[in-house]
Formats: structure tokens, C-alpha cells, sequence
């Protein structure tokens, strides 16, 4: 296992925060050639020791990660029903973080049926379908730390929590992914670079598995969702960077609100940014990375976030510009829950 096991703990939350701050603006955009130059600008500008200003706030995407964090932390066993307490206190507490927009019914009912059942509320969404927005995905990074050295458990907590708010398959198996993402990464040393190739194989080797389950009836041709689209930005990883363009990838890979055209497209930022990106002028890979998936547009909060967390936990927080970082809402209360999740693991 890795040496600066804390330092990853940190790099990990504290990238998912950074990504959900400065992403947080914007969110929903179409981004233009100009609004490049425009974000290039925005990040050198939160570099400047100099630059003063209001920090940008965090969003329901951290406000999640943290009720997952304080559920490992707060008690031995995993308790469920604790954590969707977590969930709906901090709403109810905070209401305008800018949730999904169906979530909200989620906790609500939850509410007003005192937690009988507390998978049966998103069981209920979309008549019956279930949510296959990336709210599970968003804020699964405190548990493949957690679980960093017990695979199965890791899974198990991480589907468990996420069905609490999403029971579709494409939301449960994107929260999945993420985290073994997440958890992949933990497990590179922070000075050996990414194989990237390597890296997807891994990935379609842990998610394979994982949705031959759901899908009884896929039949032999056909490949599961999530490895057919991480075959396809390998595909994009192996053109050797010579014609990506943003329009590309949005259109093969997505930039959306669903886990399907979020998760992996967080993944492809990360696994991208190993190498220099025309138009994005840092050296440092952890920049690029969330600089990258906001440049994307779309559910900019959100992939950058996600890709935020899967940077961090390579690189471990030394990689990560504290100056740019001071400009986000609660960074220090991040730093600490980080060090708090790793005192709090067993052994
Ligand atoms: O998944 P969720 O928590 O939303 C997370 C997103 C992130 O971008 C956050 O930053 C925040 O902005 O919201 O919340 P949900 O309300 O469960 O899902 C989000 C949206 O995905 C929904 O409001 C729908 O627009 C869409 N969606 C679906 N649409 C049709 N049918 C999710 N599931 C379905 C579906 O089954
Ligand atoms: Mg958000
Ligand atoms: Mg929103
Ligand atoms: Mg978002």
C-alpha cells in the first residue's frame, strides 16, 4: 500500500471540494473558444497570491461528501439509516446548495415517514425507475479511502449509500465506478506517472463483473454499458492527442447530469490530463485535470469534483496549490475531515 497514505486522504477530499468550488460557477454552461481563455485566466488569477476576493462557494456535491465522510467516521459499523439522517439534516439545514432537482423528494419523505424505510423513497422516483442522476457518484470519495484495503466492504457501503437517493442501475453502477476509480488511483504511488491504457483495463475489469450482474438478460454480443464506454474514451486516450476537440468528447462521452454522461467523462479528464492539453497552460497535473473538466462544460461542479477526487488521491495534497485552495468555502474544515476519516479507520 502507499507510503503518504494521509497526504492522499487529503488530496482526495480536498480535490473533490476544489473541483465542486470552482466548478460551481459554471454549471450548466455551454462553453465557448473565449470562455476558455476566460477560465485559463480564472485559475492563474486564484494562483496569484495577490488576488483578493470573495471564495467560491461549495455545493451539494461537497455537503454530501462530508455527511459521507461523518458516517464512516461517527460509527464502527456502517449504519445506513444514520447516514440518510446525515442527508436529510444537512438539506433541510442548507436547502439551497443547488441539489438535483428530484433529490429533494427524496429527502422529504424520508422526513415524513421518521427513516422506516429508507430505501423506499428513491425506490419511488421516476415512477418506479428510480434516479439515474450522478448525486451518488458525486459524494462517494470518503469510502474507497475508508476501504482502501478491503475491496468487497468498499463496494458493498458504497452501493448501499448511494441507493438511499438513487435505485436506477446506471446511478448505482456509476457510483460504483467512481469509486474504484477513486480507489485505482489511491493505490498509484503519487511519483510514478498513470498507465493510462492500464488504467481502463483495471476499470472494465472491477465494472464488468459488476454489471453482468444486473443485466440477466444482456445477450452475448452486446457489451454492459459503463465497459462500452470506457472502451470508448480509451479509444480517444490512444489517438495520441493530436485531434481531440471539446465537442468530441462531449458528444462521445457527455457532460451531463446523469452518472452515465458524467462518471466516466471525470475519469477520461483525469486519465487526459497526464499529458498537456492545448489551451490549458499549467504543469501541474492537478490544474489540468479540473481546469480541463470545467472547459467541458455542462455539469461542470460535478465532473470536475469527481475528477478532482480521482487527481487527488494520485497525487496526495502536496501536488495540490494551497493559494488556489484558500480560495474555496471551508477548505480547512475539508483538511480536517480528511485526517479525522483516516484516524477513524480500524487497526
Ligand atoms: O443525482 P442528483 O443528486 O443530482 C446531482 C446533480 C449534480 O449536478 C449536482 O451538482 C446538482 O446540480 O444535481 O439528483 P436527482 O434529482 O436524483 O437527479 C438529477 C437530475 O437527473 C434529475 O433532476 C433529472 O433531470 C435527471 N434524472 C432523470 N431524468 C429522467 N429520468 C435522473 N434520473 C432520471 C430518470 O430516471
Ligand atoms: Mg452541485
Ligand atoms: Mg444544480
Ligand atoms: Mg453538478
Amino acid at each position: 500500500s502507499p507510503q503518504n497514505i494521509q497526504s492522499k486522504f487529503r488530496g482526495c477530499l480536498v480535490g473533490s471540494l476544489m473541483g465542486d468550488c470552482l466548478g460551481g460557477p459554471y454549471e450548466g454552461d455551454e462553453i465557448s473558444s473565449g470562455d476558455r481563455i476566460i477560465i485559463q485566466r480564472y485559475f492563474d488569477k486564484m494562483e496569484d497570491a495577490s488576488f483578493k476576493g470573495p471564495f467560491k462557494k461549495y455545493t451539494d456535491d461537497t455537503a454530501m461528501m462530508k455527511s459521507v465522510a461523518k458516517f464512516l467516521i461517527d460509527k464502527p459499523e456502517p449504519d445506513f439509516k444514520y447516514l440518510a439522517k446525515l442527508f436529510v439534516t444537512e438539506f433541510f439545514k442548507e436547502p439551497r446548495r443547488g441539489y438535483g432537482s428530484n433529490v429533494m423528494d427524496v429527502f422529504e419523505k424520508l422526513r415524513n415517514t421518521k427513516y422506516e424505510d429508507i430505501y423506499r423513497p428513491s425506490n419511488e422516483q421516476f415512477n418506479g425507475l428510480g434516479s439515474y442522476g450522478n448525486g451518488g457518484a458525486m459524494r462517494i470519495a470518503p469510502i474507497p479511502l475508508y476501504f482502501y484495503d478491503k475491496y468487497e466492504n468498499m463496494l458493498n457501503v458504497a452501493r448501499e449509500s448511494t441507493k438511499i437517493t438513487h435505485s436506477n442501475l446506471l446511478g448505482i453502477n456509476g457510483a460504483l465506478l467512481q469509486c474504484i476509480a477513486i480507489h485505482q488511483a489511491f493505490l498509484i504511488e503519487s511519483d510514478k506517472p498513470v498507465d493510462v491504457d492500464g488504467f481502463c483495463k483495471g476499470l472494465v475489469e472491477k465494472i464488468r463483473p459488476i454489471e453482468l450482474a444486473c443485466y440477466e438478460d444482456l445477450n452475448d454480443k452486446s457489451e454492459t454499458p459503463y465497459c462500452e464506454k470506457i472502451f470508448t474514451l480509451q479509444d480517444m486516450l490512444r489517438k495520441k492527442y493530436t485531434d481531440d476537440s471539446d465537442e468530441e468528447v462531449i458528444c462521445n462521452i457527455g457532460n451531463g447530469i446523469s452518472a452515465y454522461e458524467s462518471v466516466p467523462t471525470a475519469i477520461y479528464c483525469f486519465l487526459r490530463a497526464q499529458n498537456p492539453i492545448p489551451g490549458i497552460e499549467t504543469n501541474n497535473i492537478f490544474r489540468r485535470t479540473i481546469q480541463y473538466a470545467i472547459t467541458l462544460g455542462g455539469d461542470t461542479d460535478t465532473i470536475a469534483c469527481m475528477a478532482g477526487a480521482i487527481a487527488g488521491a494520485h497525487l496526495g495534497y502536496e501536488a495540490i496549490d494551497k493559494t488556489t485552495l484558500q480560495h474555496c468555502e471551508k477548505y480547512e474544515d475539508i483538511v480536517g475531515l480528511s485526517d479525522s476519516l483516516f484516524k477513524a479507520r480500524p487497526n
